[in-house]
């Protein structure tokens, strides 16, 4: 059955281009959002996210009539949820956003419609949503919560996108389709094969959920491996970027660079799910993210032994972003570690990041100034590049040879 009308649930940096894209393969979407601006933003044919090209697909889809966006959920063949999935306090996976998010489409289902949850959840939590939808609707039979032959489909298929190259990548990437029932899995590919041009590769829903935290957890294992290294190097006086290039040059070594910690709402999070969902056995991933989470920490000491050397140390911190060319500051160690730093008092600090305009208001009233590079490096004793954004690497070592320079992204000590 071709799927004439699709509801995509949730319209963030996951939710908003992939509603983009299937309208415009000439599928009516209707996108639903709790927020009243990123509805309204949407019907006007703009968008409230930053992410290349996005502005553009979104507008022809809204001209088109394909995509329409509405705080209310209504009827349709196919439901795809894109919510936050955060963690509480003690790391404990947060699905409440799912819950509502079931519990608002659950009175519009009707037999034979496809619920797929996007959203990147702990072990089990398809399970929940299908469960949640069996409450709120006993007339229909979803999959592995009523005892009846199930009359409702529901998949988990992950989203690995790199935000940056999220339309891109949406098409291209492989799409791992974790269906509750093979006819799960079906019904799945076919949505999904309107607009991936990868792989749909069927599994069950929990390997579905795992295999995504598992992309995320091995990338921060990794991560973490780096900075151990550079803690390491630190004590034994070598130099981790060039021990890195080298190590790296065996034919079956790639080993991660080390930065001053890790940031944005994936790869810091998703490890907690599996932690959360195996504590005694998810060791190795476990001890990657203290590693990781403490490595603000450690950059943070070497600024202050830094700025220690200057009668009035005027520290400039080169990036508050996540990560290199993107204006996005969630969960940015850089913008914690300035934040620490200005409330340290060491001395005078100025913050470079080329992305944004004003100060984020985590650095407001903290008497940190927002300044140009040029500027900081004429202010500025001491440096600290804490983000590899492109601007900075254009940077000579002649520019800096007068300051005191914590570089936690080898800008300057790569060989
Ligand atoms: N980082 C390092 N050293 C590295 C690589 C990254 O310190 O060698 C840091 C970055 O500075 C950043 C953090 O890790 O603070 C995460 O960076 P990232 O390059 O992993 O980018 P994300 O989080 O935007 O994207 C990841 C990707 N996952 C993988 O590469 C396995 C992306 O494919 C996922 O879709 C995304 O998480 C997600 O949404 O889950």
């Amino acid at each position: 059955m071709a799927f004439k009308k699709v509801s995509v649930v949730g319209l963030g940096y996951i939710g908003l281009p992939t509603a983009a894209v299937i309208a415009s393969r000439g599928i009516e979407v209707i996108g639903i959002d709790v927020s009243q601006k990123a509805v309204e933003t949407i019907n006007q044919g703009k968008v409230h996210i930053v992410e290349p090209d996005l502005d553009m697909v979104v507008q022809a889809a809204v001209t088109m009539g394909k995509l329409r966006a509405s705080m209310t959920p209504e009827p349709a063949d196919a439901f795809m949820i894109a919510v936050p999935t955060p963690f509480k306090e003690g790391h404990q996976p947060d699905l409440s956003y799912i819950e509502a998010a079931a519990k608002a489409i659950a009175p519009v289902l009707e037999k034979g419609n496809l619920v797929i949850l996007e959203s990147t959840s702990p072990v089990g939590a398809t399970e929940k949503l299908a469960a949640w939808l069996q409450e709120q609707r006993p007339d229909l039979h979803f999959p592995g919560a009523s005892t009846a032959e199930p009359n409702m489909y529901v998949a988990h298929c992950p989203e690995r996108v790199l935000p940056g190259r999220v339309l891109e990548e949406l098409v291209s990437n492989d799409r791992i389709i974790g269906g509750m029932t093979n006819k799960c899995c079906e019904k799945a590919t076919e949505l999904y094969k309107t607009f991936v041009r990868g792989e749909c590769i069927s599994t069950n829903a929990r390997t579905a959920e795992m295999a995504k935290l598992t992309e995320n957890s091995f990338r921060d294992v990794n991560i973490a491996f780096a900075n151990e290294l550079s803690i390491i190097c630190d004590k034994l006086k070598i130099n981790v970027w060039e021990l890195i290039a080298l190590a790296n040059r065996h034919p079956r070594v790639n080993i991660l660079s080390p930065g001053p910690g890790v940031g944005g709402h994936c790869i810091a999070v998703d490890p907690w799910f599996i932690v959360d969902s195996a504590p005694e056995e998810a060791r190795i991933i476990r001890t990657a993210r203290e590693i990781n989470d403490h490595k603000p920490e450690y950059v943070i000491d070497k600024v202050k032994a830094a700025a220690d050397q200057f009668k009035r140390p005027v520290v400039a911190c080169l990036g508050l972003a996540f990560k290199a060319d993107i204006d996005d500051l969630r969960e940015s160690p850089a913008l914690d570690i300035t934040c620490e730093l200005a409330k340290a008092n060491i001395g005078q600090i100025l913050a470079v990041e080329p992305n944004i305009h004003e100060l984020p208001a985590k650095l407001q009233g903290q008497g940190v100034e927002l300044v140009n590079l040029q500027q900081a490096l004429e202010l500025a004793n001491v440096l600290v590049v804490l983000v590899d954004h492109k601007p900075f690497k254009a940077l000579h070592s002649n520019d800096i040879n007068t300051k005191v320079v914590v570089d936690t992204r080898g800008l300057f000590s790569r060989q």
